[in-house]
């Protein structure tokens, strides 16, 4: 071959490999049982219809390549929720006690690593709360599930259709809540910062006879790069994995990761604007911030900020991480 000819294919070479992308993956859709009904989640490709669907998941625009926030922004506001992420304009109604099953396009059974839950509530409506003041305790963690067979919490999602249920404890404060579902997926974790978090988030009007309050943490404050669950050889010989994060809420619920029967989904996804319902008399509002998280949601201003965005093609961010 000429060496022009060769010349030209290493410059192919180099854009095909700059450019190949793995599909990695989003959480799309939620189904609360024993209810078994279906609230769609966000899909960046929602930006570009008018108007955009109204949902429970967050926002997540920037996120066109379903692709992973990675330790270098543990510090930053995009750990929260992902890329760029903007509250969801409505809540799925949920009780304490509730499993909620967390639905995802298929996850690579590669992509080994724990599964996460978090909770945060609002202290108000969530639709314009700010993120990076939220406050989230552990409500769920699997990690290495099984060492002899090599068996994490994402290769159980992987195993039961790609979701995931974890419960809601039965003993929190009814509230507007924020729940933050995780994958941090390990395959090149072994490198500093290679690490790959998966984090979606939701909004849930949670009623309940609960009263517990559990103390709760930034999530720009949950891990750190050099985390021993973070900073991780999946392709070592070990037994142990130590999950990374806050610790795990003393009310928090267990759930075998089974799937709940086939999805039995009894709405299309659009929860529309809850009233976040608080149970019984005694649940009646005892201060501003109750009698505030017990109003209902506004729909109107979620509607009005929707109309308002403009439809602009969200560029690939340039700081997206390629694997
Ligand atoms: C797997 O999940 C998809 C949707 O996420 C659903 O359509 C399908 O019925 C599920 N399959 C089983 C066996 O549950
Ligand atoms: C609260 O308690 C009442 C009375 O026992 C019960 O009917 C209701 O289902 C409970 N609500 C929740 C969310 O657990
Ligand atoms: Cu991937």
């Amino acid at each position: 071959m000429a060496p022009l000819t060769l010349f030209t294919l290493a410059i192919f070479g180099v854009v095909f490999a700059a450019t190949e992308v793995c599909a990695h993956g989003i959480a799309t859709a939620l189904v609360v049982f024993p209810t078994g009904t279906f609230y769609q989640g966000y899909n960046p490709s929602y930006q570009w219809s008018r108007p955009p669907p109204v949902v429970v998941g967050w926002s997540t625009p920037d996120d066109l390549q379903n692709t992973f926030v990675s330790p270098t922004s543990y510090d930053k506001p995009d750990i929260v929720c992902h890329f760029g992420a903007t509250p969801a304009g409505a809540a799925a109604p949920v009780n304490a006690g509730d499993t909620i099953e967390i639905q995802w396009t298929p996850w690579p059974a590669s992509h080994k690593g724990p599964v996460i839950d978090y909770l945060a509530n609002c202290n108000g409506p969530c639709q314009n709360v700010d993120k990076t003041k939220l406050k989230f305790f552990k409500i769920s963690e699997v990690g290495l599930a099984d060492a002899a067979s090599g068996t994490w919490g994402a290769s159980q999602l992987t195993n039961n259709n790609n979701s995931w249920s974890v419960r809601i404890p039965k003993d929190i404060a009814p509230g507007n809540y924020v729940l933050r579902h995780e994958i941090i997926a390990l395959h090149a974790a072994g490198q500093s910062n290679g690490a790959q978090n998966y984090p979606f988030c939701y909004s849930l009007a949670i009623s309940s006879n609960g009263t517990a309050n559990p103390a709760g943490v930034p999530a720009t404050q949950f891990y750190a790069a050099n985390n021993p669950g973070i900073k991780f050889d999946l392709f070592s010989k070990f037994t142990s994995y130590q999950i990374p994060g806050p610790a795990l809420y003393s009310g928090a619920l267990l759930v075998v990761q089974t799937k709940p029967g086939p999805i039995k989904a009894t709405a299309t996804g659009i929860a529309g604007f809850v009233s976040n319902a608080k149970v019984g008399a005694a649940m009646s509002p005892t201060s501003p911030a109750e009698a505030a998280a017990a109003a209902p949601y506004p729909a109107i201003t979620a509607a009005a900020k929707y109309a308002a965005r403009t439809l602009v093609k969200t560029p690939k961010r340039s700081d997206a991480p390629q694997i």
